[in-house]
């Protein structure tokens, strides 16, 4: 284990699951910038490869762990003995979901049972740091658990239904983080976080697969965007606000729930639109709807409802669609700009940096 080399020994102590997915190092940069010592679990044998990542490293530990193995989240928990867990990691990526739906289960779904086990025993057991009714656990909910859902907007008492094995893991996920505050009297929360995007959003998310596709047509890379449903809408938010609002619910003296989102939804279409718009470029001269994208089951239309959030955490989203959208265009065009003219070292572009 790498140590976490900066901050006051006395300091709070965060571990955090997904250290190399989008929001990993919004929240790692938003826990150091509050004091906290921070480690990330990495999986396999390499270092982390995500360009945002690296920056981090002089600041962050690592410790080796899988979602898929006890043993190494166990002895990650021991290693660490933090006083917060935020398990952001997962398969995220739905259409993946029903290609590989048992991977998923495992990972998204029992991956968090894993990790609450991990936390319950070793600190149970040993007596060491925290106590684990002392511990605090953030699991990261989605809004894709409300799926087909009949009532909008969508607050903490609206029912689930799961329109994907991704979303369905998702579920089990949350239930069983309540589950275990209720059983065992832990500091569990759960995030129903809505969709979030930043520069960091893999290319494989729409809005990012628009932005780069934007600035790709822009330099003269490509001449056409393939994609799926252009009709479904979602409540798009900016990363760095969200990861906010992980810690604040963290925090907060009472564990419970929050949905975290803006209250304000879009179509993909309005996504194209801004993009494409915001580049200079007519988008109906470049977008073609593919068939093979259009998904097995999709989940129409999503809003949030953060009223409590914003009552009780004081949270509330600060960039807003048009800002968003504009943001990530302009970070894409300066990034193939850059590999455009040979540069090695840019986020996402053109698939995993080795
Ligand atoms: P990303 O897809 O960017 O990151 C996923 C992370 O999970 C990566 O760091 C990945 O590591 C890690 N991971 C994958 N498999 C395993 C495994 N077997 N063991 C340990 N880690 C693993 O996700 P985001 O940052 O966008 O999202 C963070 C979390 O929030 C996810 O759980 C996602 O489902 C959830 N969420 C996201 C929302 C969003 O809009 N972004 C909205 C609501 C919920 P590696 O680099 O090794 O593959
Ligand atoms: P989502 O995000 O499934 O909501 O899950 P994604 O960006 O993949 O899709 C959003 C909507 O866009 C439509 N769409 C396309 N999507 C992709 N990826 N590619 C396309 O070409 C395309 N064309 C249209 C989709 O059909 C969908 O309706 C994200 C993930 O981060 C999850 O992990 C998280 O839980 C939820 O957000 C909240």
């Amino acid at each position: 284990m790498h140590d976490a080399f900066k901050g006051d020994p006395l300091s709070k102590r965060a571990l955090i699951t997904g250290i190399t997915g989008q929001d990993g190092s919004y929240l790692a940069e938003h826990l150091l910038g509050e004091g906290y010592r921070v480690w990330g679990l990495v999986r396999g044998q390499d270092s982390p490869r995500k360009p945002w990542i690296r920056p981090l490293l002089k600041d962050i530990g690592l410790v080796q762990g899988d979602l898929l193995d006890q043993k190494s989240l166990t002895t990650a928990i021991d290693q660490v003995q933090p006083d917060e867990v935020y398990n952001l990691g997962a398969i995220s990526y739905v259409p993946l979901s029903w290609k590989q739906p048992q991977i998923t289960a495992e990972v998204t779904g029992l991956g968090v049972l894993r990790l609450l086990e991990a936390m319950r025993t070793v600190l149970g057991a040993t007596g060491n740091g925290p106590r684990h009714q002392d511990m605090r656990f953030y699991q990261a909910s989605s809004s894709e658990m409300f799926g087909k859902v009949r009532e909008e907007p969508q607050n903490e008492l609206t029912g689930f239904h799961p329109r994907s094995p991704y979303a369905v893991a998702k579920t089990y996920g949350h239930y069983i983080t309540q589950n275990y505050r209720e059983s065992f009297g832990m500091h569990c929360v759960s995030g129903i976080l809505f969709n979030h995007e930043s520069p960091r959003r893999g290319p494989e998310f729409v809005t990012r697969k628009i932005t780069l596709g934007v600035a790709r047509i822009k330099l003269g890379l490509d001449d056409h965007l393939r994609l799926g449903n252009l009709e479904a809408r979602r409540d798009w938010g900016f990363a760095g606000d969200y990861v906010r609002a992980m810690h604040l619910m963290v925090r907060s003296d009472t564990p419970k729930d929050y949905v975290i989102g803006t209250g304000r939804t879009h179509s993909v279409r309005d996504v194209v639109e801004t993009a494409f718009a915001a580049a200079g470029l007519d988008w109906r001269a470049h977008v073609l709807v593919d068939q093979d994208l259009i998904r097995p089951a999709e989940v129409d239309t999503l809003r949030a409802d953060s009223t409590l959030a914003r009552r009780e955490l004081g949270w509330q989203a600060r960039v807003g669609f048009e800002e968003l959208v504009r943001m990530m265009v302009e970070s894409d065009l300066r990034s193939v700009a850059q590999a455009k003219s040979g540069s090695p070292d840019v986020e996402g572009l053109f698939g995993a940096v080795s």
